[in-house]
């Protein structure tokens, strides 16, 4: 049987323990784990901000971790299909705050919302940081 290649998207800015976890669940439902990094000019776009590492530093953390066995820039959301189709995916892997966002590429592969890590968010420790909680 050919592995079970599992894709999954995200910023990972100021990336945390709900990252970690997310990923190591993402690779235990298959073979090997490819991440598509959310690009800045995407981040500014969806969240209004930029993010505080840029692009090329996230890839650099994500492709360094154990868990994960390939990396790629995501710039559009609309291109999911054909990411996950590029990278010959079987299952799409996301936290539960996307439930429902990506079923419609439930023709290409399955599709796996993942209960988020509770108490954490970039946007959370970005305002502690800051001073502001
Ligand atoms: N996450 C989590 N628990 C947290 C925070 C984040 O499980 N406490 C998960 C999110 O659900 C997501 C992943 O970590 O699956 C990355 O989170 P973000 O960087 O916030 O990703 P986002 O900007 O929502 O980008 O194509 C979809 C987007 O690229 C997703």
């Amino acid at each position: 049987m050919s592995p079970r290649t599992v894709i999954t998207f995200g910023t990972f800015d100021v990336f945390h323990v709900g990252h970690v976890r997310v990923l190591q669940r993402a690779a235990e439902l298959g073979d090997r784990l490819i991440v598509g990094v959310s690009s800045d000019a995407l981040n500014l776009a969806k969240k209004g901000r930029a993010p505080v590492f840029n692009e090329d530093e996230r890839l650099e953390i994500i492709s360094s971790l154990r868990v994960v066995d390939g990396v790629f820039l995501e710039e559009s959301l609309e291109k999911k299909r054909d990411y996950i189709l590029e990278q010959h995916a079987d299952v799409l892997v996301m936290g539960d705050d996307w439930t429902g966002k990506f079923d419609w590429v439930q023709d290409v592969c399955d599709v796996v919302y993942l209960p988020r890590t509770p108490s954490v968010s970039t946007t959370g420790l970005i305002e502690h940081i800051a001073g502001l909680s």
